[in-house]
């Protein structure tokens, strides 16, 4: 059934495997071996995601809703903004909180939800078709990394790049992200972080490390995304889930332990990479934030204004900036 609104496509699916090819050759070829997280969000991938999502030990998705439900009409008003542009925006579940207040605030006309997965995103564009019928819904499959400059603009915007989606970038790739936001944004448009923060080790690493397995299937489940689109015959229980606290970048990693050495055959790529027993695969980064540094960052990279809610403890932050 075609998408509710419109949709427009700047990503296809042929595309999203070809940067795939190119990023897993580059990688899986590289010492120490990664691959980069977005490609983790097949089907499957974002099932497992919305599962994470409701984990007891994974905290980002509750606090940054009780966040929302507390201080979003702060931001609606504070951003007088037409449109809500969400970058990543999966399920959209979270996203209503916005736009209820942004319909309060007596402006929104549209919502334009930006997603690398279009099945998450014909999904949640058909729910909220239903729920909202005054609303204007204009999708966009698209690669923030590659078509920032592309998005539309049917009106004054509040971006928004929730679920600390900002902290799978190292800190120049982060710097590099914000400084093509800031250049894809007019002056006065708003954009809208939810950042998680530096806490205890124990409870980092439990959220990424939960009791039901959920977080490995999640991870091991980029093998599977391999196999099916380059052909590739990786046997996914030869490796383990590993989430480590890396206390110098101030980030969790993931990683896949190849638990023998393993020779493994991307077919479409026509390339055998082997793996020593051990050996460690880095398919996540989640860097967390200081309140400090990421005002400086955004700063640097042209924005002004933030203003900061954060939780009592602490836990999680939502920044709003100024282009
Ligand atoms: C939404 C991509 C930021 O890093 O917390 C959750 C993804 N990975 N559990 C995160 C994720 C493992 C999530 N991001």
């Amino acid at each position: 059934t075609p998408a509710p609104g419109s949709l427009t496509t700047l990503l296809t699916a042929e595309d999203l495997r070809q940067s795939l090819a190119e990023d897993a050759r580059t990688g899986l070829s590289a010492s120490p071996k990664w691959l980069p997280p977005k490609y983790f969000y097949d089907q499957r991938g974002s099932e497992l995601f919305e599962e994470i999502t409701r984990l007891p030990e994974y905290y980002p998705t509750r606090t940054e809703r009780a966040l929302l439900t507390e201080y979003a009409r702060e931001i609606a008003e504070s951003s007088d903004a037409e449109v809500l542009l969400e970058l990543g925006s999966g399920s959209s579940e979270k996203t209503r909180l916005l736009l209820d207040a942004l319909a309060q605030a007596g402006r929104l006309t549209t919502y334009v939800p930006v997603d690398v997965s279009a099945s998450a995103l014909t999904q949640a564009m058909e729910a909220l078709a239903e729920e909202r019928p005054g609303l204007a819904l204009h999708g966009v499959v698209a690669d923030f990394d590659q078509h920032l400059s592309q998005l539309p603009t049917p009106g004054r915007r509040l971006i928004a790049l929730l679920g600390s989606t900002l902290g799978n970038y190292d800190r120049p790739g982060r710097e590099r992200f914000l400084r093509s936001v800031a250049a894809a944004m007019q002056p006065g448009e708003g954009l809208l972080l939810g950042l998680d923060l530096v806490k205890d080790t124990g409870q980092l690493v439990a959220a990424y490390d939960d009791a039901a397995g959920v977080t490995a299937e999640f991870n091991l489940n980029a093998l599977h995304v391999l196999n099916r689109s380059l052909g590739a015959d990786f046997d996914a229980d030869g490796f383990r889930h590993l989430a480590r606290w890396n206390t110098a970048e101030e980030r969790i990693e993931m990683r896949l332990v190849a638990q023998d050495s393993a020779r493994v055959e991307l077919r479409e790529l026509d390339l055998v990479i082997k793996f020593d027993e051990g050996e460690e695969l880095l398919t996540e980064l989640s860097c967390k934030f200081r309140r400090s540094s990421a005002a400086s960052e955004l700063a640097a990279a042209g924005f002004r204004d933030a203003r900061w809610w954060t939780d009592p403890d602490e836990a999680y932050a939502l920044v709003l900036a100024r282009r």
